[in-house]
């Protein structure tokens, strides 16, 4: 009886552990039919779309600093001459001609910057391939590992695919249950600017981006050096390189390693001549060949698993994940619902940005992650300051990634220097600053155009990441030597760059509300225009952030008045009489399109903390806003959607928080759970993501607020890992959409204020001790 109990038992628990693991799978039973329906793997530099066809796999290969064009000063020298001017026409409410000279004199020279680019594509051929049964392919988050299986008449195949940050490799394994079951043919390609040999049981990709100059987008030549290098290890069988292919013949497994490299240097966002792409990647593929295939997983999978295990999420017990993901995805589109497909992709979210944004010193997740098809993607898949990378880096904290979120720093910090010379050259001040789009070549100009291009305070916003790791962390340290100077100069900018207007107020000028429209008196329509309400609230989250964090920095009492003063003087953030809503302008216009995407007059609300309820008027404000933009069909784009799921959180509003999550399932995702902007953009997932977080937990302004924004489609779960501000992490559980328990560990010994509907506790808990709460909010011991 006791063994029948013990085998029970065994089996329920393996059970379990079975299906908590393919609750965490995005799985398909047909080939990817194209990119979308790819998966990506990647090492945070390195990536793939994995395709997974029987007869033919197709990765689809990416390295994150190859890109087009090179470093070049692109400040339009007439601008400081002309600001004056353009900042007085706008003043007196001359929109049309400060636009017109601002487009002359302000806008970047040349404007445009070219794309980031695909490595090239690397093919296996198996030839035909008879009796195929079995089919699936699966991307397992709890691993990172890509897995194809398939049976034949040569038996069963297993491939597997992953991207190693600790050796820093491409790792591909294919394997037959029948001996000598594996023949095929190897080849790596590139549309252009790429050359590409085999040899013994190598092949390489040697090339150099050659750029065509023209006007817009400056000069050309031969720009970017990059390599590619793959290793064949095959057991059994032979291996033979012709031309530029690879022949595996008979072989009972086959490894493939793939490394790249390019000679882009990140401290001086610079290519230099010196470096020599192909010896990097020889060195990486010369030390990873020492390895056995099981030691470079055991590596990866130790890595990657110490960071994605930290948080865990459950919504209840269905087992829709047993289904394959599109049909998943097709039945929530047609309306039904599916829990475990929202915590798939908020692990999804995690798992993306661990596999965009790992390796200190490079480059972070640009608008497609590191994953890009396209010679010239989208918006060059860049790097967008005026929401999108921000966004990006919106779940870093809470979802316990903060490690991840050094290439942004990183990157912010190395744009300091570009930014002082643009700060200097087009508005005469000190500090630093840049625009609302950048390559990795150190752009801060004002690029594309005057009516999407005018936001000076992008630095200023990226700022306050640096802020964020702060409240998070406490790391004092960092905020000493990496987080306050960077911030401080963005601020002196700000010190310099903001003039008085009439009514004696400091104002930002020339500025805009991203991307949007406004209708003057006489019915024509702008863009460009002076201190609108997101320029006021990015100062002043600055500017709070700074004082705050001068203050533990030991900064001058001279420059903390200075920082303080500004603030007093900022025209106030005003509701519109017009409508109730938060007003987005300096003046009460007319929006010229009440539905846009950009809602940046609610920064305050989300990701800031300015708008609170606290602050009740703009509170009621802020919800007036989304409502009337989504009545105007709001939320059209992916990371528009995604800010939405935010701000609701934020307004304590789980009903309409899920109503808009389920709407990004339905209305902006492709079948591999990537965002749909349209097309594919990144920052969807991301920003997604930090909204269920979001709805979950709550730790602005000293509070911490345990399942703010629960819905009632969520009665049952538990999410385990979530950070807060002070340094805490908490594990909270709830059932019948009450909170149950909430295990609460403090990494600082902070003090805080716990919040659960309108119950309050005021904890201490001591450095390194965990302590847990009923639902009551009392201590259980
Ligand atoms: C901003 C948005 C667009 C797009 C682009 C990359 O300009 O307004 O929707 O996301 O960034």
């Amino acid at each position: 009886m006791q063994k029948l109990l013990v085998i029970l038992f065994l089996s329920l628990f393996f059970n379990c552990a079975a299906q908590q693991d393919s609750s965490l799978l995005l799985w398909y039973r047909q080939p990817a039919a194209n990119w979308n329906e790819a998966l990506p793997v990647g090492n945070g530099r390195l990536g793939a779309m994995v395709f997974g066809g029987v007869e033919t796999e197709h990765l689809q290969l990416n390295e994150e600093s190859l890109w087009a064009g090179k470093h070049i000063d692109v400040n339009n020298k007439d601008a400081a001459a002309h600001l004056k001017e353009i900042q007085q026409l706008l003043l007196a409410d001359s929109n049309a001609k400060a636009f017109n000279l601002s487009q002359k004199y302000l806008l970047a020279t040349p404007p445009k910057f070219r794309s980031y680019q695909p490595l090239g594509d690397l093919y296996i051929d198996f030839g035909q391939q008879r009796s195929v049964r079995n089919y699936s392919r699966k991307l397992d988050l709890t691993t990172g590992i890509h897995t194809t299986t398939y049976t034949t008449e040569n038996g069963s195949i297993t491939r597997e695919v992953f991207s190693s940050a600790p050796d820093n490799c491409l790792v591909i394994r294919i394997a037959s249950t029948q001996k000598k079951g594996l023949t095929c043919k190897v080849t790596l390609t590139r549309e252009r600017d790429a050359t590409i040999t085999a040899t013994q049981d190598r092949l390489s990709m040697n090339g150099q981006i050659i750029d065509v100059p023209d006007s817009l987008n400056g000069p050309g030549g031969p720009d970017m050096k990059f390599h590619t290098l793959v290793k064949a290890r095959a057991t059994g069988g032979r291996l033979q390189a012709t031309g530029n292919v690879l022949y595996i013949t008979d072989a009972d497994a086959i490894v493939l390693y793939l490394t790249a490299a390019t000679d882009y240097v990140f401290s001086k966002l610079d290519l230099d001549r010196t470096i020599r792409p192909e010896d990097t990647c020889k060195q990486i593929i010369n030390s990873i060949s020492k390895h056995s295939y099981e030691a470079v997983r055991s590596r990866h999978l130790a890595e990657y698993q110490k960071l994605f295990n930290r948080v865990s999420f459950r919504l209840g017990s269905d087992t829709a994940f047993r289904q394959p993901t599109n049909l998943r995805l097709e039945r929530v589109k047609a309306g039904a619902p599916d829990n475990s497909l929202m915590t798939l992709y908020f692990q999804y979210g995690r798992y993306l940005l661990l596999s965009s944004s790992r390796w200190p010193g490079r480059l972070p997740a640009n608008l497609q992650g590191i994953w890009n098809e396209h010679y010239t993607a989208p918006w060059n898949s860049d790097y967008h300051t005026n929401i999108n990378l921000q966004m990006n880096y919106w779940p870093v904290h809470v979802t316990n990634l903060s490690e991840m979120a050094e290439p942004l720093y990183n990157f912010i910090n190395n744009y300091r220097v570009p930014g002082r010379v643009t700060a200097q050259k087009m508005y005469g001040s000190s500090g630093w600053t840049l625009h609302h789009t950048t390559d990795i070549f150190g752009k801060t100009g004002l690029m594309e155009g005057v009516q999407w291009g005018s936001s000076p305070l992008s630095a200023a916003w990226l700022c306050t990441h640096l802020w964020e790791q702060y409240l998070f962390t406490n790391d004092t340290a960092f905020l000493r030597n990496k987080a306050y100077p960077v911030m401080k100069e963005a601020a002196q900018f700000i010190q310099g760059f903001l003039i008085k207007d009439q009514q004696g107020r400091l104002v930002s000028a020339p500025s805009m509300s991203p991307e949007n429209s406004f209708k003057a008196a006489d019915g024509s329509v702008h863009q460009l225009t002076y201190a609108p309400a997101i320029d006021v609230e990015i100062i002043r989250a600055l500017y709070e952030a700074c004082i705050e964090g001068g203050k533990i920095t030991g900064e001058s009492k001279a420059f903390i008045d200075a920082l303080e003063k500004t603030v007093a003087a900022l025209p106030p953030v005003q509701v519109s009489k017009r409508y109730g809503i938060v007003q987005e302008w300096i003046a009460d216009y007319e929006e010229a399109e009440p539905g846009h995407r950009h809602i940046s007059q609610l920064i305050g609300l989300y990701p800031f903390s300015l708008i609170t309820p606290k602050t009740p008027v703009l509170f009621e404000a802020a919800k007036k806003t989304i409502e009337r933009r989504l009545q105007a069909g709001g939320g059209h784009t992916g990371w528009s959607r995604a800010w939405i799921i935010n701000f609701f959180a934020r307004l304590l509003d789980g009903e309409k928080a899920y109503e808009n999550m389920v709407l990004l399932l339905q209305k902006s995702t492709f079948s591999n759970l990537f965002d749909n902007h349209p097309p594919f953009q990144i920052d969807g997932n991301f920003g997604a993501t930090a909204g269920m977080a979001e709805m979950l937990l709550q730790s602005q302004n000293g509070e911490l607020l345990l399942l703010p924004a629960l819905p009632k489609a969520w009665p049952d779960g538990s999410i385990k890992g979530l950070c807060a501000r002070g340094g805490f992490v908490l594990d909270v559980a709830w059932n019948a959409g009450t909170l149950t328990t909430c295990r609460i560990y403090s990494k600082k010994g902070n003090s805080c204020m716990v919040r659960y509907g309108a119950k309050t506790a005021i904890l201490n808990i001591k450095p390194g001790a965990t302590i847990q709460l009923n639902t009551a909010l009392n201590e259980v011991k």
